[in-house]
Protein backbone atom coordinates (compact mmCIF):
# COMPACT_ATOMS: atom_id res chain seq x y z
CA UNK A 1 0.00 0.00 0.00
CA UNK A 2 1.60 3.63 -1.01
CA UNK A 3 0.90 4.94 2.85
CA UNK A 4 3.04 2.43 3.61
CA UNK A 5 5.63 3.49 1.27
CA UNK A 6 8.27 6.01 2.48
CA UNK A 7 6.79 9.35 1.66
CA UNK A 8 8.04 11.23 -1.14
CA UNK A 9 8.11 14.68 -2.35
CA UNK A 10 9.33 14.95 -5.86
CA UNK A 11 10.42 18.29 -7.16
CA UNK A 12 10.36 19.21 -10.84
CA UNK A 13 13.14 22.19 -11.43
CA UNK A 14 11.70 24.12 -14.58
CA UNK A 15 14.65 26.62 -15.87
CA UNK A 16 16.44 27.10 -19.35
CA UNK A 17 19.49 26.18 -19.93
CA UNK A 18 22.03 28.07 -17.84
CA UNK A 19 19.81 28.94 -15.43
CA UNK A 20 21.55 27.24 -12.68
CA UNK A 21 19.73 23.32 -12.82
CA UNK A 22 22.81 21.48 -12.08
CA UNK A 23 24.52 23.45 -10.24
CA UNK A 24 21.99 23.92 -7.36
CA UNK A 25 21.24 20.20 -7.60
CA UNK A 26 25.13 19.25 -6.75
CA UNK A 27 25.23 22.06 -3.66
CA UNK A 28 21.71 20.53 -2.79
CA UNK A 29 23.07 17.49 -1.80
CA UNK A 30 27.47 18.48 -1.06
CA UNK A 31 26.15 21.16 1.47
CA UNK A 32 23.17 19.06 3.55
CA UNK A 33 26.18 16.67 4.16
CA UNK A 34 28.05 18.70 5.50
CA UNK A 35 29.44 18.11 9.40
CA UNK A 36 28.55 22.14 10.11
CA UNK A 37 24.98 21.46 8.88
CA UNK A 38 24.10 18.24 10.23
CA UNK A 39 25.42 19.87 13.39
CA UNK A 40 22.80 22.71 13.15
CA UNK A 41 20.04 21.03 11.47
CA UNK A 42 20.32 17.46 12.53
CA UNK A 43 19.35 15.81 9.28
CA UNK A 44 21.10 14.86 6.34
CA UNK A 45 20.89 13.94 2.93
CA UNK A 46 22.24 10.81 1.08
CA UNK A 47 21.96 9.86 -2.64
CA UNK A 48 19.91 6.84 -3.33
CA UNK A 49 22.69 5.73 -5.95
CA UNK A 50 26.27 6.06 -5.50
CA UNK A 51 26.83 6.59 -9.25
CA UNK A 52 25.41 10.15 -8.99
CA UNK A 53 26.12 10.67 -5.23
CA UNK A 54 29.56 10.37 -6.48
CA UNK A 55 29.03 12.50 -9.51
CA UNK A 56 27.57 15.55 -7.62
CA UNK A 57 30.45 15.18 -5.14
CA UNK A 58 32.68 15.77 -7.33
CA UNK A 59 30.63 19.11 -9.12
CA UNK A 60 30.18 20.00 -5.60
CA UNK A 61 33.92 20.06 -4.93
CA UNK A 62 34.69 21.87 -8.02
CA UNK A 63 32.42 24.70 -7.17
CA UNK A 64 33.92 24.92 -3.71
CA UNK A 65 36.98 24.55 -4.25
CA UNK A 66 38.15 24.95 -7.39
CA UNK A 67 35.96 27.64 -8.32
CA UNK A 68 34.66 25.97 -11.54
CA UNK A 69 30.88 25.40 -12.26
CA UNK A 70 29.15 22.14 -13.77
CA UNK A 71 28.99 21.84 -17.89
CA UNK A 72 25.96 21.66 -19.38
CA UNK A 73 23.48 19.09 -18.99
CA UNK A 74 22.79 16.57 -22.39
CA UNK A 75 20.37 13.71 -20.69
CA UNK A 76 17.82 13.91 -18.26
CA UNK A 77 18.39 12.07 -15.06
CA UNK A 78 16.05 11.74 -11.62
CA UNK A 79 17.82 12.12 -8.59
CA UNK A 80 16.81 10.56 -5.13
CA UNK A 81 17.81 11.45 -2.03
CA UNK A 82 17.00 10.01 1.29
CA UNK A 83 17.15 12.22 4.43
CA UNK A 84 18.65 10.69 7.26
CA UNK A 85 18.86 11.95 11.07
CA UNK A 86 22.02 11.94 12.85
CA UNK A 87 21.97 8.52 15.34
CA UNK A 88 19.21 6.69 13.52
CA UNK A 89 20.19 6.04 10.43
CA UNK A 90 19.75 2.20 10.67
CA UNK A 91 15.98 3.12 10.89
CA UNK A 92 14.64 3.17 7.25
CA UNK A 93 14.18 6.98 6.47
CA UNK A 94 10.69 8.57 6.41
CA UNK A 95 11.11 11.11 3.54
CA UNK A 96 12.76 10.98 0.24
CA UNK A 97 13.51 13.79 -2.33
CA UNK A 98 13.13 13.00 -5.85
CA UNK A 99 15.06 15.95 -8.11
CA UNK A 100 14.40 15.37 -11.68
CA UNK A 101 17.07 17.22 -13.45
CA UNK A 102 17.64 18.06 -17.27
CA UNK A 103 18.70 19.79 -20.32
CA UNK A 104 17.38 23.29 -20.44
CA UNK A 105 17.79 23.67 -23.99
CA UNK A 106 14.94 21.44 -24.29
CA UNK A 107 12.97 24.95 -24.23
CA UNK A 108 14.96 26.10 -26.92
CA UNK A 109 16.07 23.81 -29.42
CA UNK A 110 14.56 21.21 -31.68
CA UNK A 111 15.90 17.88 -31.36
CA UNK A 112 16.66 15.51 -33.72
CA UNK A 113 18.56 12.57 -32.25
CA UNK A 114 15.75 9.70 -31.74
CA UNK A 115 17.49 8.78 -28.58
CA UNK A 116 17.17 12.46 -26.92
CA UNK A 117 13.38 12.38 -28.19
CA UNK A 118 12.84 9.09 -26.43
CA UNK A 119 14.86 10.94 -23.09
CA UNK A 120 12.42 13.68 -23.93
CA UNK A 121 9.24 12.00 -23.73
CA UNK A 122 10.31 9.86 -20.38
CA UNK A 123 11.36 13.52 -18.82
CA UNK A 124 8.14 14.93 -19.68
CA UNK A 125 6.31 11.86 -18.47
CA UNK A 126 8.34 12.22 -15.05
CA UNK A 127 7.99 15.85 -14.92
CA UNK A 128 3.80 15.69 -14.32
CA UNK A 129 4.12 12.94 -11.19
CA UNK A 130 5.83 15.43 -9.58
CA UNK A 131 3.89 16.71 -6.72
CA UNK A 132 5.90 20.12 -6.53
CA UNK A 133 7.42 22.14 -9.67
CA UNK A 134 10.40 24.73 -9.08
CA UNK A 135 10.39 27.61 -11.33
CA UNK A 136 13.88 29.35 -11.56
CA UNK A 137 14.06 32.69 -12.88
CA UNK A 138 18.02 33.43 -13.96
CA UNK A 139 19.50 36.17 -11.15
CA UNK A 140 21.83 37.11 -13.45
CA UNK A 141 19.23 37.59 -16.90
CA UNK A 142 17.10 39.34 -14.16
CA UNK A 143 19.89 41.41 -13.23
CA UNK A 144 20.14 42.40 -16.78
CA UNK A 145 16.99 43.32 -18.62
CA UNK A 146 14.74 42.95 -15.27
CA UNK A 147 10.94 42.78 -16.54
CA UNK A 148 11.80 42.55 -20.12
CA UNK A 149 13.29 38.97 -19.39
CA UNK A 150 10.78 38.14 -17.18
CA UNK A 151 8.14 38.51 -19.57
CA UNK A 152 10.10 36.67 -22.26
CA UNK A 153 10.55 33.67 -20.09
CA UNK A 154 7.20 33.14 -18.36
CA UNK A 155 5.66 33.71 -22.19
CA UNK A 156 8.39 30.64 -22.76
CA UNK A 157 7.72 28.51 -19.76
CA UNK A 158 3.80 28.29 -20.85
CA UNK A 159 4.64 26.93 -23.88
CA UNK A 160 6.43 24.58 -21.93
CA UNK A 161 3.92 23.88 -20.44
CA UNK A 162 2.10 23.56 -22.91
CA UNK A 163 3.89 21.25 -24.69
CA UNK A 164 4.45 18.82 -21.95
CA UNK A 165 0.51 18.95 -21.62
CA UNK A 166 0.22 17.88 -25.17
CA UNK A 167 2.62 15.46 -24.64
CA UNK A 168 0.22 13.95 -21.95
CA UNK A 169 -2.89 14.45 -24.00
CA UNK A 170 -1.58 12.27 -26.56
CA UNK A 171 -0.33 9.15 -24.72
CA UNK A 172 -1.68 6.29 -25.73
CA UNK A 173 -1.91 4.28 -22.60
CA UNK A 174 -4.56 7.33 -21.14
CA UNK A 175 -2.45 7.56 -17.75
CA UNK A 176 -4.57 10.39 -15.72
CA UNK A 177 -1.58 12.43 -14.79
CA UNK A 178 -1.39 16.12 -13.57
CA UNK A 179 1.41 18.48 -13.59
CA UNK A 180 2.57 19.36 -10.21
CA UNK A 181 -0.12 21.08 -8.10
CA UNK A 182 1.90 23.41 -6.57
CA UNK A 183 4.21 25.69 -7.78
CA UNK A 184 7.39 27.58 -6.29
CA UNK A 185 8.67 30.49 -8.15
CA UNK A 186 12.55 30.98 -7.32
CA UNK A 187 15.45 33.11 -8.21
CA UNK A 188 18.28 31.60 -8.80
CA UNK A 189 21.78 33.64 -9.08
CA UNK A 190 20.59 35.20 -6.00
CA UNK A 191 23.90 36.62 -4.88
CA UNK A 192 24.09 39.11 -7.90
CA UNK A 193 21.36 40.61 -6.43
CA UNK A 194 22.08 40.98 -2.60
CA UNK A 195 18.79 43.76 -1.54
CA UNK A 196 16.44 41.48 -2.79
CA UNK A 197 14.72 38.77 -0.82
CA UNK A 198 11.72 36.50 -1.72
CA UNK A 199 8.80 39.22 -0.59
CA UNK A 200 10.93 42.28 -2.82
CA UNK A 201 11.14 39.51 -5.57
CA UNK A 202 7.61 38.23 -5.44
CA UNK A 203 6.63 42.07 -5.68
CA UNK A 204 8.68 42.82 -8.89
CA UNK A 205 7.02 39.67 -10.23
CA UNK A 206 3.70 40.54 -9.17
CA UNK A 207 3.74 44.41 -10.32
CA UNK A 208 5.59 43.33 -13.80
CA UNK A 209 4.21 40.36 -15.05
CA UNK A 210 0.38 39.80 -13.62
CA UNK A 211 -0.77 39.37 -17.04
CA UNK A 212 2.04 36.24 -17.69
CA UNK A 213 1.04 34.88 -14.19
CA UNK A 214 -2.74 35.22 -14.95
CA UNK A 215 -1.60 32.89 -17.97
CA UNK A 216 0.19 30.85 -16.62
CA UNK A 217 -2.33 29.87 -13.65
CA UNK A 218 -5.10 29.09 -16.36
CA UNK A 219 -2.73 26.98 -18.60
CA UNK A 220 -1.74 24.68 -15.00
CA UNK A 221 -4.91 25.09 -13.66
CA UNK A 222 -3.64 25.91 -10.97
CA UNK A 223 -4.59 29.25 -8.90
CA UNK A 224 -1.32 28.71 -6.53
CA UNK A 225 1.31 29.68 -9.32
CA UNK A 226 2.63 32.89 -7.86
CA UNK A 227 2.10 32.73 -3.87
CA UNK A 228 5.37 31.00 -3.17
CA UNK A 229 8.65 32.63 -3.48
CA UNK A 230 12.48 31.29 -2.76
CA UNK A 231 15.64 33.08 -3.39
CA UNK A 232 18.71 30.85 -4.10
CA UNK A 233 21.64 31.05 -4.41
CA UNK A 234 25.06 28.40 -4.48
CA UNK A 235 28.23 30.39 -4.15
CA UNK A 236 29.05 34.23 -4.33
CA UNK A 237 30.42 35.52 -7.91
CA UNK A 238 31.55 38.63 -8.99
CA UNK A 239 29.73 40.07 -12.06
CA UNK A 240 32.24 38.47 -14.66
CA UNK A 241 31.19 35.04 -13.34
CA UNK A 242 34.26 34.86 -10.81
CA UNK A 243 33.68 32.96 -7.38
CA UNK A 244 35.03 35.37 -4.86
CA UNK A 245 33.24 33.32 -1.94
CA UNK A 246 32.29 29.78 -2.67
CA UNK A 247 31.51 29.29 1.40
CA UNK A 248 28.18 31.58 0.41
CA UNK A 249 24.62 29.47 -0.06
CA UNK A 250 21.22 31.29 0.51
CA UNK A 251 18.35 29.26 0.69
CA UNK A 252 19.75 25.95 -0.34
CA UNK A 253 18.88 24.17 2.96
CA UNK A 254 14.78 25.17 2.67
CA UNK A 255 14.53 23.55 -0.60
CA UNK A 256 13.00 20.22 0.70
CA UNK A 257 11.25 21.64 3.82
CA UNK A 258 9.09 24.66 1.50
CA UNK A 259 8.49 21.27 -0.84
CA UNK A 260 7.44 19.50 1.68
CA UNK A 261 5.21 21.77 2.92
CA UNK A 262 3.96 22.83 -0.38
CA UNK A 263 3.42 19.24 -1.29
CA UNK A 264 1.34 19.01 2.19
CA UNK A 265 -0.76 22.38 1.42
CA UNK A 266 -1.60 20.88 -1.84
CA UNK A 267 -2.99 17.99 -0.12
CA UNK A 268 -5.72 20.47 1.88
CA UNK A 269 -5.83 22.11 -1.82
CA UNK A 270 -7.26 19.05 -3.35
CA UNK A 271 -9.58 18.41 -0.18
CA UNK A 272 -10.76 21.82 -0.57
CA UNK A 273 -11.62 21.98 -4.20
CA UNK A 274 -13.21 18.48 -3.67
CA UNK A 275 -15.38 19.92 -0.80
CA UNK A 276 -17.48 21.76 -3.13
CA UNK A 277 -18.51 18.18 -5.00
CA UNK A 278 -21.93 17.29 -3.21
CA UNK A 279 -21.25 13.62 -2.70
CA UNK A 280 -18.45 14.07 -1.03
CA UNK A 281 -19.20 17.43 0.73
CA UNK A 282 -20.27 16.16 4.22
CA UNK A 283 -17.48 13.68 4.55
CA UNK A 284 -15.14 16.50 3.71
CA UNK A 285 -16.39 18.94 5.94
CA UNK A 286 -16.15 16.74 8.96
CA UNK A 287 -12.60 15.67 7.40
CA UNK A 288 -11.34 19.83 6.88
CA UNK A 289 -12.05 20.68 10.85
CA UNK A 290 -9.58 17.67 11.29
CA UNK A 291 -7.45 16.57 8.73
CA UNK A 292 -5.28 14.31 11.04
CA UNK A 293 -8.00 12.72 13.13
CA UNK A 294 -9.58 11.61 9.71
CA UNK A 295 -6.87 11.41 7.90
CA UNK A 296 -7.55 7.32 7.83
CA UNK A 297 -9.86 8.57 4.67
CA UNK A 298 -6.78 10.77 3.21
CA UNK A 299 -5.60 7.89 0.59
CA UNK A 300 -9.46 7.16 -0.62
CA UNK A 301 -9.29 10.83 -1.93
CA UNK A 302 -5.50 11.68 -2.40
CA UNK A 303 -4.05 11.20 -6.46
CA UNK A 304 -1.64 8.02 -5.84
CA UNK A 305 1.24 10.35 -5.91
CA UNK A 306 0.34 12.12 -2.98
CA UNK A 307 -0.78 9.08 -1.14
CA UNK A 308 2.84 8.64 -0.31
CA UNK A 309 2.82 11.59 2.26
CA UNK A 310 0.08 10.11 4.35
CA UNK A 311 2.56 8.18 6.44
CA UNK A 312 3.71 11.75 7.37
CA UNK A 313 0.20 13.30 8.13
CA UNK A 314 -1.64 10.56 9.76
CA UNK A 315 1.58 10.43 12.30
CA UNK A 316 1.58 14.43 13.79
CA UNK A 317 -0.64 17.66 13.42
CA UNK A 318 1.50 19.30 10.65
CA UNK A 319 -0.58 22.03 10.45
CA UNK A 320 0.04 23.04 14.03
CA UNK A 321 3.36 22.80 13.51
CA UNK A 322 3.74 24.86 10.77
CA UNK A 323 2.20 27.80 12.50
CA UNK A 324 4.45 26.81 16.01
CA UNK A 325 7.48 29.04 16.47
CA UNK A 326 10.92 27.92 15.89
CA UNK A 327 12.08 27.22 20.01
CA UNK A 328 9.32 24.47 20.50
CA UNK A 329 9.41 23.14 17.15
CA UNK A 330 13.47 22.51 17.94
CA UNK A 331 12.88 21.12 21.40
CA UNK A 332 10.07 18.62 19.33
CA UNK A 333 12.91 17.99 17.30
CA UNK A 334 15.39 17.43 19.77
CA UNK A 335 12.65 15.26 21.81
CA UNK A 336 11.52 13.09 19.06
CA UNK A 337 15.82 12.08 18.17
CA UNK A 338 15.91 11.23 21.91
CA UNK A 339 12.51 8.81 21.57
CA UNK A 340 14.38 7.58 18.06
CA UNK A 341 11.13 8.90 16.52
CA UNK A 342 12.86 9.01 13.00
CA UNK A 343 9.06 10.56 11.59
CA UNK A 344 8.81 13.27 14.10
CA UNK A 345 12.46 13.80 14.33
CA UNK A 346 12.28 14.56 10.19
CA UNK A 347 9.34 16.73 9.98
CA UNK A 348 10.08 18.83 13.05
CA UNK A 349 13.54 19.22 11.46
CA UNK A 350 12.28 20.17 7.82
CA UNK A 351 9.27 22.33 9.43
CA UNK A 352 12.76 24.32 12.19
CA UNK A 353 14.00 25.23 8.54
CA UNK A 354 11.12 26.26 6.85
CA UNK A 355 10.33 28.38 10.04
CA UNK A 356 14.20 29.87 9.62
CA UNK A 357 14.26 30.84 5.94
CA UNK A 358 10.90 32.27 6.21
CA UNK A 359 12.05 34.33 9.09
CA UNK A 360 14.58 35.53 7.24
CA UNK A 361 12.88 36.11 3.83
CA UNK A 362 14.69 33.28 2.25
CA UNK A 363 11.42 32.18 1.38
CA UNK A 364 7.72 34.29 1.24
CA UNK A 365 4.31 32.96 0.41
CA UNK A 366 1.45 35.46 -0.33
N1 LIG B 1 26.44 34.06 -9.48
C1 LIG B 1 26.05 32.79 -9.60
N2 LIG B 1 26.20 32.12 -10.76
C2 LIG B 1 25.79 30.84 -10.84
C3 LIG B 1 25.19 30.18 -9.74
N3 LIG B 1 24.83 28.94 -10.12
C4 LIG B 1 25.17 28.82 -11.42
N4 LIG B 1 25.76 29.96 -11.87
C5 LIG B 1 26.23 30.25 -13.25
O1 LIG B 1 25.29 29.71 -14.16
C6 LIG B 1 25.93 28.81 -15.06
C7 LIG B 1 25.00 27.71 -15.48
O2 LIG B 1 24.72 26.86 -14.40
P1 LIG B 1 24.17 25.37 -14.61
O3 LIG B 1 23.89 24.83 -13.26
O4 LIG B 1 25.03 24.58 -15.48
O5 LIG B 1 22.81 25.66 -15.38
P2 LIG B 1 21.73 24.59 -15.93
O6 LIG B 1 20.40 25.19 -15.68
O7 LIG B 1 21.97 23.26 -15.35
O8 LIG B 1 22.00 24.58 -17.48
P3 LIG B 1 21.69 23.37 -18.52
O9 LIG B 1 22.40 22.16 -18.04
O10 LIG B 1 22.20 23.86 -19.83
O11 LIG B 1 20.21 23.21 -18.54
C8 LIG B 1 27.17 28.35 -14.29
O12 LIG B 1 28.15 27.90 -15.19
C9 LIG B 1 27.58 29.62 -13.56
O13 LIG B 1 28.29 30.48 -14.40
C10 LIG B 1 25.05 30.90 -8.50
O14 LIG B 1 24.57 30.43 -7.47
N5 LIG B 1 25.52 32.21 -8.49
MG1 LIG C 1 22.37 21.42 -16.13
Amino acid sequence: MASESISNVRIAVFGESGSGKTTLLSTFFGAQQTEEFIREKQYLLSADKKAQALTLLANYHEIKDEGTFPSQTFGYEEYNFSIHIPGLEKLSPALKVTWLDYPGKWWTQDIEDEGEIADQKKCFADLLTAQVGILLIDGAKFKASKEKYIRTLLDQFKNEIKRIHKFAESKEDGVNISGPETWIIALSKADLLPDMNAETFQTFLIKRALVQFNDISKVLNCDDFGQKYLILSSVKTDSTGQIIDPESVVGIDCIAPCSLVAALSAIQEIFNKQAKEPTAKERLMHFLKNVFYYADMLDDFLPEKYQYLTKLIKKLNIQTMIDDKLAPLVEQRNEYIKQKDIVGATIAGMLATFKISKDKKVYFEC
